[in-house]
């Protein structure tokens, strides 16, 4: 017969899958994508010109890698941050550190270091920072032999590996805690990240009056078995973008206040001839809770 509404088109759709084959999971997310989408076709009258427009720029977005850059830049990165803050609100988890986006830059497999790293190659320009702090239970005990994977972009906001021009794994370490739960590392100022110029995110920012740009940060995984995996960054304090991030990922409790230290002794201990940055930051883990969903998911990432 004859389709001549929508709503004979979805239930067509959704029957012509035979009872039981498939998956229920998928049948039931896609169902409810395609729904949508047709209703907002309709409420919004899209024209066949632009939705095949739609269509490439996804496609476009995809063949350039930029789709990991969209979902932060459309807020839905922070979307799925916020359920998780709500979902271990319930199952009455609190007093950790804030969590924030992973964003699509991580690179697995870094070096790994006890104690302490020095991040940068040496060669990376840069204004020299010192960052360190203790892993902690909720109960307030150290965490030793934690994994403290960090990783940022150099004084140009870029990423080694998406950034060939920088030596392999430049500004990216995995630190493993010494029995008193700390860490600490060396290595140069970040500079906040921006999308691609004239990319596929960048345009779609700019139609809707907005820009790519992210303040200066730091990103961390924190893991420890027995705890929960955390995900999160922190922001370099007084950047224009603080609290202005196309990301959403900029939250209280993740802005450490920067300590300039002109010590000549510390300078020369450092081997440096001018002050440098000083951060202290303490990771604060939940122990592990069946009740919570896991942080510590698949999700599709790069590894050199
Ligand atoms: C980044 O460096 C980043 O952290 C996020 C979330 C998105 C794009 C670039
Ligand atoms: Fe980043």
């Amino acid at each position: 017969m004859d389709i001549k509404t929508i709503d004979q088109l979805l239930d067509r759709f959704e029957k012509t899958g035979v009872v039981g084959e498939g998956d229920a999971r998928v049948k039931l997310v896609v169902n409810r994508l395609v729904r949508d989408l047709m209703i907002a076709i309709e409420d919004l009258d899209i024209s066949p010109e632009e939705f095949w427009s739609g269509l490439n720029y996804f496609a476009e977005a995809g063949r350039n890698g930029e789709l990991g850059l969209i979902a932060p830049g459309i807020g839905l990165e922070h979307f799925l941050d916020l359920r998780l803050d709500e979902a271990e609100a319930r199952a009455g988890l609190k007093g950790g550190t804030p969590r924030t986006i992973e964003g699509p830059l991580y690179v697995a497999g870094a070096p790994v270091a006890q104690g302490e790293a020095r991040l940068d190659d040496g060669q990376t320009a840069g204004e020299v920072v010192v960052m360190q702090g203790v892993v902690r239970g909720t109960d307030g005990q150290p965490v030793g032999g934690a994994k403290v994977e960090v990783w940022h972009a150099n004084s140009l906001g870029n990423y080694s590996y998406f950034d060939p021009s920088q030596s392999a794994f430049n500004l990216r370490r995995t630190i493993v805690t010494d029995a008193q739960g700390r860490y600490k590392f060396r290595s140069v100022m970040p500079v906040g990240y921006s999308c691609p110029p004239g990319g596929a995110t960048d345009r779609l920012l700019q139609l809707l009056g907005r820009h790519g740009h992210r303040p200066a940060h730091i990103h961390f995984f924190v893991s420890a078995p027995g705890h929960r995996k955390l995900t999160t960054q922190i922001n370099i304090e007084n950047d224009p973008h603080l609290w202005d991030d196309f990301a959403f990922g900029t939250r209280e409790g993740l802005v450490p206040k920067v300590y300039t230290n002109n010590d000549r002794a510390a300078m020369q201990a450092l081997g440096v001839d001018k002050p440098f940055y000083e951060i202290q930051f303490d990771f604060t883990l939940h122990a592990e809770q069946a009740s919570a969903p896991a942080t510590d998911f698949a999700r599709p990432r790069a590894a050199a």
